[in-house]
């Protein structure tokens, strides 16, 4: 049965429960004027931020919420030196709802919110013309003439009415950047990724192409700085950030998984684990380490702790453009590695026993040595075989060849 509601008798339901009896942006605005940290640095005190989401588990959400560097709650104060404070409009941060929450994105429209706003979005963009009578994913409800009901707006309609105002759009985690899991094989959406959905032709009102920041979910602190650097760019007091031709900025996804892990050393030596749990190379349990671009093994899931290789799981490639498809199945090893880890174990088996010798020779004082004798607590024996010696005799010729310094 349709039920017509008139929109002027719709009651207002949208600070029911909200104990603080302010919108989210009226209790950030308070904060910033009794706290006095409007930023001298640029032309703007505040910018908003309107967080939109689409077909995501809110993981992307959650790694933000953790960050550190910078963390989320100074760019909400404003508290650091050059950054205007960030007004953020969240589905799941804000103590408003309903027509409360939404106002906000309807004064960007018009052009009445008195300062410059940024488009976040998590999760890919479904294709609404695939939901029937539904919505996939949505942000408030408007009044449908043709129904003479409310029904819910598409995140999907809000992004394509807010991006050509925005500053800046970023798309958050791999669903967004690149559809991710939602867009995989079968998928009953079309979901697609928000630079997709907007098309090549897109910039933003900075002129700038849709960021892109992968992860599923993705590194907190990758985003935060990067909105940090945007938001120093649009107070004139930062260069553009550089981002490189997939839209991700370029100095933090710019190295392979593999050129910043804590194990490729064990590669490097041919050396891999067989089971879950070794502490070797992960290549041949499935890790995609070494072709793909993420910086997760430098800087850690959070706070610098954890990540994906760090404690143990293979690199699966989220965030890839290719992800999950091009790395399905997952924990197989890819089948590059076979070439791959081929020649690194034959290398490997060279250098390792020669590394070894070097290490055994500099594990013993040069005391030791001329004393030919340990003379330590915990009883090791000074046993160095003939040819370790020879080796190091002739290794340590050359490695004091060219220098005026001598050993005694
Ligand atoms: Fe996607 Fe965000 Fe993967 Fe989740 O919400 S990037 S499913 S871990 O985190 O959108």
């Amino acid at each position: 049965m349709v039920v017509e509601v008139k929109p002027e008798v719709r009651p207002k339901l949208g600070m029911v429960g909200n104990v603080a009896g302010a919108t989210t942006e009226e209790i950030q605005h308070l904060a910033r004027e009794q706290l006095g940290r409007d930023s001298l640095l640029g032309p703007y005190t505040h910018v908003h931020v309107f967080w939109l989401a689409g077909m995501s588990c809110d993981g992307c959400t959650i790694s933000v919420l953790g960050a550190v560097a910078p963390r989320v709650e100074d760019l909400l104060m404003g508290s650091l030196p050059g950054l205007p404070q960030i007004l953020l409009h969240h589905s799941a941060v804000n103590v408003e709802s309903g027509d409360p929450f939404v106002e906000p994105m309807q004064r960007a429209l018009e052009g009445t919110l008195g300062a410059p706003y940024v488009i976040v979005y998590e999760g890919s963009v479904p294709d609404e013309t695939r939901a029937g009578d539904g919505y996939w994913s949505a942000v408030g409800e408007e009044f449908d003439e043709r129904t003479g009901q409310f029904k819910q707006v598409p995140s999907s309609v809000w992004l394509k009415r807010l991006a050509p105002g925005a500053a800046a759009v970023i798309a958050i985690g791999t669903c967004a950047t690149w559809g991710g899991i939602p867009a995989a094989y079968h998928n009953a959406t079309g979901a697609m990724s928000v630079m997709d959905f907007l098309g090549r032709d897109y910039r933003s009102a900075l002129g700038l192409p849709v960021v892109n920041i992968p992860g599923c979910a993705p590194v907190g602190d990758n985003f935060t700085e990067t909105v940090a650097a945007v938001l120093l760019f649009l107070q004139g007091l930062g260069p553009v950030p550089e981002f490189d031709e997939l839209g991700r900025p370029a100095w933090l996804f710019g190295e392979t998984v593999h050129r910043q892990c804590t194990r490729a050393g064990y590669y490097e030596e041919g050396v891999f684990a067989e089971h879950y749990g070794d502490r070797e190379c992960l290549v041949e349990i499935g890790c995609w380490g070494p072709v793909v671009n993420c910086n997760i093994t430098a800087r850690g899931a959070l706070n610098g702790l954890g990540g994906c290789m760090n404690v143990g799981g293979p690199c699966i490639g989220c965030t890839m453009p290719g992800f999950p498809d091009k790395f399905s199945p997952f924990y197989k090893a890819p089948p590059g590695s076979t070439i791959s880890g081929t020649i690194s174990r034959l290398n490997g088996s060279f250098i390792r026993p020669l590394r070894r010798i070097t290490q055994r020779d500099r594990n013993r004082e040069t005391r030791w040595d001329r004393q030919r004798a340990i003379p330590s607590g915990w009883g090791a024996e000074y046993d160095v075989p003939i040819i370790e010696r020879t080796v190091e005799f002739f290794y340590n010729r050359l490695r004091w060849r060219g220098s005026s310094a001598k050993p005694e």
